[in-house]
């Protein structure tokens, strides 16, 4: 059974639940501008909330009281070619314009999903469509929860299954929580075993967002566990357990800034090789070369990353400034300062335990390491790669200048 409950007043975007299976079937249409919504989407949860389908068509449902949602609906089969057609889906993510499900907007409100309630993704039925196919940004596949233009909100104990894309975004919001939060991205297709089937299945992706708080986390996919992007500042991590894929990410095009991000216990756990291959990176921070997007003006500065356990990831902290170019290209002028590391645990797949490749034409400056042991398999002798690091702290061994690739 699946609830949650919402509070407060705030506009509901909705496209989800297509084709009833069993029981009742509901289709909710929004009244539209200037009419409340609350008492026929209660009646509908009322009717169908059990064993039925509630179709919410698209556009904006206005919510003004507290309500309970009880809900069996999420089990609808996807079309999945209905929905990559965009008239489906809403467009608000300005971020390689990607596409969502559901949308919340709004200011002081609470979803409340309880542990049991969420949105059902259906992503096998995607990840094997597009096995085969090639993948791009904005390619359709819809994010399963989107937070966008939210001041004061609160998602509580909710859980997507099965994310065929990004599980949620938090775009051109402030003062959001997030506590409890499930996403589990896991193919079950034999045919698919060993290999990442889930790519782009991100935990979370922050854009152009103020003091948000991510709390009690547990990721399971292929890709950014948490993906931070431009201008995202004031950020809390804390307790997040990420489940195999590529660890957590700060980086964007553009001209980001990203300051005063605090992450604390964090668990990086490898899964097995046949479920998902990849654990890549504990915590990773990319940026492009100069010539790609033009002169880049953006920084990142103040990111902690505290108790940090790693469980066989490949490469447990990256910087990289030439990600997706070459070395011929102009250096990127995106600025790394201020970055601190405390406490880090745990084992390292590969011996390259720290590769910081910082631009030539910046630099990065201050980077701090406190208490972090992480050994390499059979316990060789780690291989620490700095270039272009002014002021690195806590080291202890001397740096390797250059990698081992
Ligand atoms: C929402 O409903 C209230 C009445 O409860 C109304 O005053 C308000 O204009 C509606 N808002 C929108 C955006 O339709
Ligand atoms: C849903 O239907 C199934 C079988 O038709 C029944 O066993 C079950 O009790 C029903 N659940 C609810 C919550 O009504
Ligand atoms: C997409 O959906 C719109 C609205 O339902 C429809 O008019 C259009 O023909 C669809 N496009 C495709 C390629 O199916
Ligand atoms: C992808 O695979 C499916 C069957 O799994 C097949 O029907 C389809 O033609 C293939 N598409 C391409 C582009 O190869
Ligand atoms: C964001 O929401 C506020 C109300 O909370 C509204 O006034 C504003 O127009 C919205 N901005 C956008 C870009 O939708
Ligand atoms: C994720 O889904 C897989 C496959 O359904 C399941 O085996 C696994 O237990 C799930 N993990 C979590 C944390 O729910
Ligand atoms: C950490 O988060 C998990 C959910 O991901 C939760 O079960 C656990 O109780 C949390 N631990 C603490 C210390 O709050
Ligand atoms: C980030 O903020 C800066 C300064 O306000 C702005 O110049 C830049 O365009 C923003 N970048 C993004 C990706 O929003
Ligand atoms: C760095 O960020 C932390 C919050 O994570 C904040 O308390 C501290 O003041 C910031 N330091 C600087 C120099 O801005
Ligand atoms: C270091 O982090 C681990 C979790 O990864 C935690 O159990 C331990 O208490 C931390 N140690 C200190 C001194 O904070
Ligand atoms: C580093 O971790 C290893 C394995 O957990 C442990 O044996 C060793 O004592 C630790 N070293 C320090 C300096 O804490
Ligand atoms: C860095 O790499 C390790 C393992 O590959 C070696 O054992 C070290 O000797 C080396 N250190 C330096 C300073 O080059």
């Amino acid at each position: 059974m699946n609830f949650f409950w919402i509070a407060g007043l705030f506009l509901l975007d909705a496209v989800c639940g297509q084709e009833a299976r069993a029981g009742n079937a509901c289709t909710v249409a929004p009244l539209g501008d200037g009419y409340d919504d609350t008492d026929q989407v209660l009646a509908a949860i009322s009717q169908c909330g059990r064993n039925g389908t509630i179709t919410f068509e698209e556009g904006s449902f206005n919510i003004t009281r507290k309500m309970t949602w009880e809900l069996n609906s999420a089990k609808f089969i996807p079309d999945v070619e209905y929905w990559l057609n965009m008239s489906n889906t809403y467009q608000v993510v300005f971020i390689q314009s990607q596409s969502s499900w559901f949308v919340v907007t709004g200011s002081d409100f609470e979803i409340d999903a309880h542990n049991t309630g969420g949105i059902q993704g259906n992503g096998q039925i995607w990840w094997d469509f597009f096995s085969n196919r090639t993948k791009d940004d904005g390619d359709g596949r819809p994010i399963s929860l989107t937070l966008n233009n939210v001041t004061r909100g609160i998602i509580r104990n909710f859980r997507i299954e099965a994310q065929p894309f990004w599980c949620n975004c938090v775009a051109e919001s402030q003062d959001v929580v997030y506590d409890g939060m499930l996403c589990n991205a896991t193919n079950t297709n034999p045919e698919f075993a060993g290999t990442n089937l889930v790519p782009n299945t991100d935990g979370i992706d922050t854009y152009r967002s103020d003091n948000v708080s991510l709390l009690n986390w547990d990721i399971t996919c292929g890709d950014d566990c948490l993906a931070i992007k431009g201008n995202t500042t004031n950020l809390l991590a804390r307790n997040i357990t990420c489940n195999g894929g590529n660890g957590i990410a700060f980086g964007s095009l553009g001209q980001p800034i990203l300051s005063k991000c605090f992450m604390e216990d964090l668990k990086l756990v490898r899964l097995p090789e046949a479920v998902q291959p990849n654990m890549q990176f504990g915590v990773y921070f990319k940026s492009w070369t100069g010539e790609v997007v033009g002169i880049l003006l953006g920084f990142f500065e103040n990111v902690t990353a505290k108790n940090v356990n790693l469980d066989e990831v490949s490469i447990p902290l990256l910087i990289s400034q030439t990600n997706g170019g070459n070395s011929s290209e102009t250096p990127s002028t995106l600025m790394f300062s201020d970055l601190t590391f405390v406490n880090w645990t745990g084992t390292a797949a590969t011996d390259e335990i720290l590769d910081l490749v910082c631009s030539p034409a910046v630099n990065c400056s201050d980077i701090t390491l406190e208490a972090f042991n992480v050994t390499t398999p059979w316990d060789g002798a780690p291989h620490y790669v700095c270039q272009n690091v002014v002021g690195l702290f806590g080291l202890e061994a001397p740096c390797n200048q250059t990698g081992k690739a």
